[in-house]
Protein backbone atom coordinates (compact mmCIF):
# COMPACT_ATOMS: atom_id res chain seq x y z
CA UNK A 1 0.00 0.00 0.00
CA UNK A 2 3.26 2.26 0.93
CA UNK A 3 4.51 1.50 -2.64
CA UNK A 4 1.28 2.34 -4.04
CA UNK A 5 0.73 5.39 -2.40
CA UNK A 6 4.66 6.40 -3.21
CA UNK A 7 3.92 6.10 -6.59
CA UNK A 8 0.31 7.99 -6.54
CA UNK A 9 2.28 10.82 -4.94
CA UNK A 10 5.05 10.30 -8.11
CA UNK A 11 1.99 10.35 -10.58
CA UNK A 12 0.40 13.71 -8.77
CA UNK A 13 3.83 15.47 -8.80
CA UNK A 14 4.36 14.70 -12.32
CA UNK A 15 1.29 16.24 -13.14
CA UNK A 16 1.97 19.57 -11.54
CA UNK A 17 5.32 19.81 -13.01
CA UNK A 18 3.92 19.12 -16.44
CA UNK A 19 1.09 22.11 -16.25
CA UNK A 20 2.12 25.52 -15.12
CA UNK A 21 -0.13 27.10 -13.19
CA UNK A 22 -2.67 29.19 -15.00
CA UNK A 23 -1.58 33.14 -14.90
CA UNK A 24 -4.35 36.31 -15.82
CA UNK A 25 -2.85 37.12 -19.36
CA UNK A 26 -4.48 39.00 -21.71
CA UNK A 27 -5.31 38.14 -25.50
CA UNK A 28 -6.29 38.85 -29.15
CA UNK A 29 -6.64 37.25 -32.19
CA UNK A 30 -6.13 39.11 -35.76
CA UNK A 31 -7.67 37.05 -38.29
CA UNK A 32 -6.84 37.75 -41.99
CA UNK A 33 -9.58 40.25 -42.28
CA UNK A 34 -11.06 41.29 -39.34
CA UNK A 35 -10.33 40.91 -35.57
CA UNK A 36 -11.85 37.12 -33.94
CA UNK A 37 -11.42 38.07 -30.51
CA UNK A 38 -10.64 40.75 -27.88
CA UNK A 39 -9.77 43.66 -29.60
CA UNK A 40 -9.59 45.66 -26.09
CA UNK A 41 -7.41 42.33 -25.24
CA UNK A 42 -9.30 40.91 -22.27
CA UNK A 43 -7.90 39.01 -19.64
CA UNK A 44 -8.02 35.44 -18.94
CA UNK A 45 -6.18 32.53 -17.06
CA UNK A 46 -3.51 30.71 -19.16
CA UNK A 47 -0.55 28.93 -18.46
CA UNK A 48 1.40 28.68 -21.89
CA UNK A 49 0.65 30.57 -25.19
CA UNK A 50 -1.26 26.99 -26.56
CA UNK A 51 -3.88 26.93 -23.89
CA UNK A 52 -4.41 31.03 -23.98
CA UNK A 53 -5.83 30.91 -27.57
CA UNK A 54 -8.15 27.85 -26.13
CA UNK A 55 -8.99 29.67 -23.31
CA UNK A 56 -9.94 32.47 -26.19
CA UNK A 57 -12.05 29.90 -28.68
CA UNK A 58 -13.66 29.53 -25.86
CA UNK A 59 -14.92 32.48 -24.65
CA UNK A 60 -15.36 33.93 -27.65
CA UNK A 61 -16.78 30.77 -29.55
CA UNK A 62 -14.37 30.35 -32.87
CA UNK A 63 -13.04 27.92 -34.29
CA UNK A 64 -9.36 26.49 -34.14
CA UNK A 65 -7.34 23.15 -34.88
CA UNK A 66 -4.32 22.04 -33.47
CA UNK A 67 -1.83 19.56 -35.50
CA UNK A 68 0.57 17.12 -34.48
CA UNK A 69 4.12 17.56 -36.32
CA UNK A 70 7.66 16.68 -35.94
CA UNK A 71 8.14 20.28 -33.57
CA UNK A 72 4.90 19.25 -31.57
CA UNK A 73 1.62 20.55 -31.46
CA UNK A 74 1.00 23.26 -34.35
CA UNK A 75 -2.13 25.51 -34.84
CA UNK A 76 -3.02 25.21 -38.11
CA UNK A 77 -6.05 26.62 -38.39
CA UNK A 78 -8.33 29.44 -36.59
CA UNK A 79 -11.85 30.47 -37.83
CA UNK A 80 -12.15 29.53 -41.91
CA UNK A 81 -8.52 30.04 -42.40
CA UNK A 82 -5.88 27.44 -42.53
CA UNK A 83 -1.64 27.40 -43.42
CA UNK A 84 -0.59 26.61 -46.04
CA UNK A 85 2.12 27.61 -48.15
CA UNK A 86 4.22 30.81 -46.59
CA UNK A 87 1.01 31.44 -44.63
CA UNK A 88 -0.43 30.25 -41.44
CA UNK A 89 -0.65 31.48 -37.36
CA UNK A 90 2.04 32.62 -35.30
CA UNK A 91 1.83 34.17 -32.20
CA UNK A 92 3.64 37.18 -30.26
CA UNK A 93 4.12 37.40 -26.63
CA UNK A 94 4.52 41.21 -25.45
CA UNK A 95 5.28 42.19 -28.95
CA UNK A 96 7.93 39.79 -29.46
CA UNK A 97 8.00 36.43 -31.89
CA UNK A 98 9.24 33.60 -29.81
CA UNK A 99 11.47 30.83 -31.26
CA UNK A 100 9.80 27.77 -29.52
CA UNK A 101 5.84 26.48 -30.20
CA UNK A 102 3.44 27.83 -28.54
CA UNK A 103 2.41 25.08 -25.99
CA UNK A 104 5.81 25.85 -24.06
CA UNK A 105 6.00 29.20 -23.81
CA UNK A 106 5.09 29.59 -19.98
CA UNK A 107 3.13 32.74 -19.70
CA UNK A 108 3.32 35.32 -16.73
CA UNK A 109 0.68 37.47 -15.20
CA UNK A 110 0.22 40.34 -17.27
CA UNK A 111 1.62 39.46 -20.73
CA UNK A 112 -0.04 40.01 -23.45
CA UNK A 113 -0.60 37.50 -26.26
CA UNK A 114 -1.32 38.11 -29.84
CA UNK A 115 -2.44 35.06 -32.32
CA UNK A 116 -2.41 36.45 -35.73
CA UNK A 117 -2.74 35.58 -39.98
CA UNK A 118 0.67 36.17 -40.93
CA UNK A 119 2.22 35.72 -44.67
CA UNK A 120 5.83 35.43 -45.00
CA UNK A 121 8.01 36.66 -47.58
CA UNK A 122 12.14 37.20 -47.49
CA UNK A 123 11.79 40.32 -45.80
CA UNK A 124 9.83 38.08 -42.90
CA UNK A 125 6.83 37.86 -41.47
CA UNK A 126 4.36 41.52 -41.31
CA UNK A 127 5.17 43.60 -38.42
CA UNK A 128 2.49 44.14 -35.67
CA UNK A 129 0.60 47.69 -34.98
CA UNK A 130 0.75 48.83 -31.10
CA UNK A 131 -1.92 51.59 -30.28
CA UNK A 132 -1.12 53.82 -26.98
CA UNK A 133 -2.16 56.65 -26.01
CA UNK A 134 0.05 59.85 -26.32
CA UNK A 135 0.79 61.13 -22.69
CA UNK A 136 0.08 64.31 -21.40
CA UNK A 137 -2.38 65.15 -25.02
CA UNK A 138 -5.88 64.40 -24.57
CA UNK A 139 -7.46 61.98 -27.33
CA UNK A 140 -4.25 61.80 -28.98
CA UNK A 141 -2.58 58.41 -29.95
CA UNK A 142 1.08 57.38 -30.95
CA UNK A 143 1.21 54.17 -33.72
CA UNK A 144 4.18 52.13 -33.52
CA UNK A 145 5.03 48.90 -35.80
CA UNK A 146 6.90 45.72 -33.89
CA UNK A 147 8.81 43.45 -35.52
CA UNK A 148 9.81 39.86 -34.65
CA UNK A 149 11.97 41.09 -32.12
CA UNK A 150 10.01 43.44 -30.58
CA UNK A 151 11.49 46.93 -31.60
CA UNK A 152 9.01 49.53 -32.24
CA UNK A 153 9.30 51.68 -34.77
CA UNK A 154 6.80 54.98 -36.00
CA UNK A 155 4.05 53.19 -38.22
CA UNK A 156 4.59 56.11 -40.62
CA UNK A 157 1.09 56.84 -42.65
CA UNK A 158 -0.61 54.51 -40.01
CA UNK A 159 -4.61 55.27 -40.23
CA UNK A 160 -6.74 55.49 -36.73
CA UNK A 161 -10.34 53.79 -37.06
CA UNK A 162 -12.53 55.78 -34.88
CA UNK A 163 -15.50 53.57 -34.27
CA UNK A 164 -16.30 52.18 -37.83
CA UNK A 165 -17.13 55.41 -39.04
CA UNK A 166 -14.29 58.27 -38.75
CA UNK A 167 -10.78 57.79 -39.76
CA UNK A 168 -7.86 59.88 -39.15
CA UNK A 169 -4.15 60.03 -40.83
CA UNK A 170 -1.74 60.06 -38.34
CA UNK A 171 1.08 62.73 -38.84
CA UNK A 172 5.08 61.96 -38.47
CA UNK A 173 8.35 62.09 -39.83
CA UNK A 174 11.03 59.57 -38.36
CA UNK A 175 9.95 59.68 -34.42
CA UNK A 176 6.51 59.43 -34.19
CA UNK A 177 3.47 58.84 -35.63
CA UNK A 178 0.47 60.55 -33.88
CA UNK A 179 -2.85 61.78 -34.40
CA UNK A 180 -6.01 63.66 -32.23
CA UNK A 181 -9.13 62.28 -33.01
CA UNK A 182 -10.99 64.81 -30.87
CA UNK A 183 -13.90 63.55 -28.68
CA UNK A 184 -15.51 60.35 -29.01
CA UNK A 185 -17.13 58.96 -25.87
CA UNK A 186 -18.42 55.64 -26.20
CA UNK A 187 -15.99 54.61 -29.42
CA UNK A 188 -12.60 52.36 -29.87
CA UNK A 189 -9.84 53.81 -31.24
CA UNK A 190 -7.24 51.46 -33.53
CA UNK A 191 -4.83 51.18 -36.18
CA UNK A 192 -4.35 49.89 -39.50
CA UNK A 193 -1.39 50.18 -42.22
CA UNK A 194 -0.97 47.89 -45.62
CA UNK A 195 0.96 45.29 -45.02
CA UNK A 196 0.58 45.29 -41.11
CA UNK A 197 -1.13 43.56 -38.50
CA UNK A 198 -3.84 45.71 -37.48
CA UNK A 199 -3.73 47.27 -33.49
CA UNK A 200 -5.01 46.95 -30.24
CA UNK A 201 -8.52 49.10 -29.78
CA UNK A 202 -8.15 51.81 -26.68
CA UNK A 203 -10.98 53.64 -25.51
C1 LIG B 1 7.21 27.67 -43.14
C2 LIG B 1 7.36 27.81 -41.66
C3 LIG B 1 6.31 28.37 -40.95
C4 LIG B 1 5.00 28.78 -41.62
C5 LIG B 1 4.14 27.52 -41.81
C6 LIG B 1 3.16 27.71 -42.98
C7 LIG B 1 2.38 26.43 -43.25
N1 LIG B 1 2.28 26.09 -44.51
O1 LIG B 1 1.84 25.83 -42.34
C8 LIG B 1 4.45 29.78 -40.55
C9 LIG B 1 4.94 31.16 -40.92
C10 LIG B 1 2.94 29.83 -40.38
C11 LIG B 1 5.17 29.31 -39.30
C12 LIG B 1 4.71 29.58 -38.02
C13 LIG B 1 5.46 29.31 -36.88
N2 LIG B 1 6.71 28.84 -36.82
CO1 LIG B 1 7.63 28.12 -38.34
N3 LIG B 1 8.74 27.51 -39.74
C14 LIG B 1 8.55 27.37 -41.01
C15 LIG B 1 9.83 26.83 -41.68
C16 LIG B 1 10.56 28.02 -42.31
C17 LIG B 1 9.63 25.73 -42.70
C18 LIG B 1 8.68 24.57 -42.29
C19 LIG B 1 8.40 23.68 -43.50
O2 LIG B 1 7.68 24.09 -44.40
N4 LIG B 1 8.95 22.47 -43.54
C20 LIG B 1 8.82 21.57 -44.68
C21 LIG B 1 7.57 20.66 -44.54
C22 LIG B 1 7.46 19.66 -45.71
O3 LIG B 1 7.70 19.86 -43.34
P1 LIG B 1 6.52 19.82 -42.25
O4 LIG B 1 6.97 19.13 -41.02
O5 LIG B 1 5.24 19.38 -42.88
O6 LIG B 1 6.37 21.40 -41.93
C23 LIG B 1 5.28 21.87 -41.18
C24 LIG B 1 5.65 22.16 -39.74
O7 LIG B 1 7.00 22.58 -39.68
C25 LIG B 1 4.70 23.33 -39.39
N5 LIG B 1 5.37 24.36 -38.59
C26 LIG B 1 5.90 25.47 -39.03
N6 LIG B 1 6.43 26.17 -38.02
C27 LIG B 1 6.19 25.46 -36.91
C28 LIG B 1 6.52 25.75 -35.59
C29 LIG B 1 6.17 24.84 -34.59
C30 LIG B 1 6.56 25.14 -33.17
C31 LIG B 1 5.46 23.67 -34.92
C32 LIG B 1 5.04 22.74 -33.85
C33 LIG B 1 5.15 23.39 -36.27
C34 LIG B 1 5.52 24.30 -37.24
O8 LIG B 1 4.27 23.92 -40.62
C35 LIG B 1 4.94 23.25 -41.71
C36 LIG B 1 4.05 23.27 -42.94
O9 LIG B 1 2.82 22.63 -42.64
C37 LIG B 1 10.57 26.25 -40.40
C38 LIG B 1 12.09 26.27 -40.49
C39 LIG B 1 12.61 24.98 -41.09
N7 LIG B 1 13.55 25.13 -41.91
O10 LIG B 1 12.11 23.88 -40.74
C40 LIG B 1 10.05 27.18 -39.30
C41 LIG B 1 10.03 26.65 -37.87
C42 LIG B 1 9.54 25.21 -37.87
N8 LIG B 1 9.03 27.51 -37.24
C43 LIG B 1 9.31 27.80 -36.01
C44 LIG B 1 8.48 28.57 -35.15
C45 LIG B 1 9.04 28.91 -33.80
C46 LIG B 1 7.20 28.98 -35.55
C47 LIG B 1 6.16 29.69 -34.67
C48 LIG B 1 5.98 29.05 -33.28
C49 LIG B 1 6.57 31.18 -34.56
C50 LIG B 1 5.65 31.99 -33.68
N9 LIG B 1 6.23 32.67 -32.71
O11 LIG B 1 4.47 32.04 -33.88
C51 LIG B 1 4.89 29.57 -35.55
C52 LIG B 1 3.95 28.38 -35.22
C53 LIG B 1 2.79 28.75 -34.32
C54 LIG B 1 1.65 27.80 -34.53
N10 LIG B 1 0.85 28.04 -35.55
O12 LIG B 1 1.48 26.86 -33.77
C55 LIG B 1 10.62 27.19 -35.57
C56 LIG B 1 10.40 26.00 -34.63
C57 LIG B 1 11.44 25.96 -33.54
C58 LIG B 1 11.14 24.90 -32.52
N11 LIG B 1 12.15 24.12 -32.21
O13 LIG B 1 10.05 24.78 -32.00
C59 LIG B 1 11.29 26.88 -36.96
C60 LIG B 1 12.26 25.69 -36.92
C61 LIG B 1 12.05 28.17 -37.39
C62 LIG B 1 13.17 28.54 -36.45
N12 LIG B 1 14.38 28.19 -36.75
O14 LIG B 1 12.96 29.19 -35.45
N13 LIG B 1 6.29 28.64 -39.61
Amino acid sequence: VFRRSLALAGVVALAFVAAAPAALVHIRVEGKTRTIFGPTEPRLPAGNALSALGGASRSGEFYYHVTDSSFGPYVDQIGPYASGGSSGWTYKVNGISPPVGADKYVLHAGDHVLWYWATFGPAGGPPTLLLERARKQRNCYRVYAQDDTGTRTAALGAVLHVGSRRTVRTQGATQAAVACVGSHRGLLVRATLEGAVRSNALP
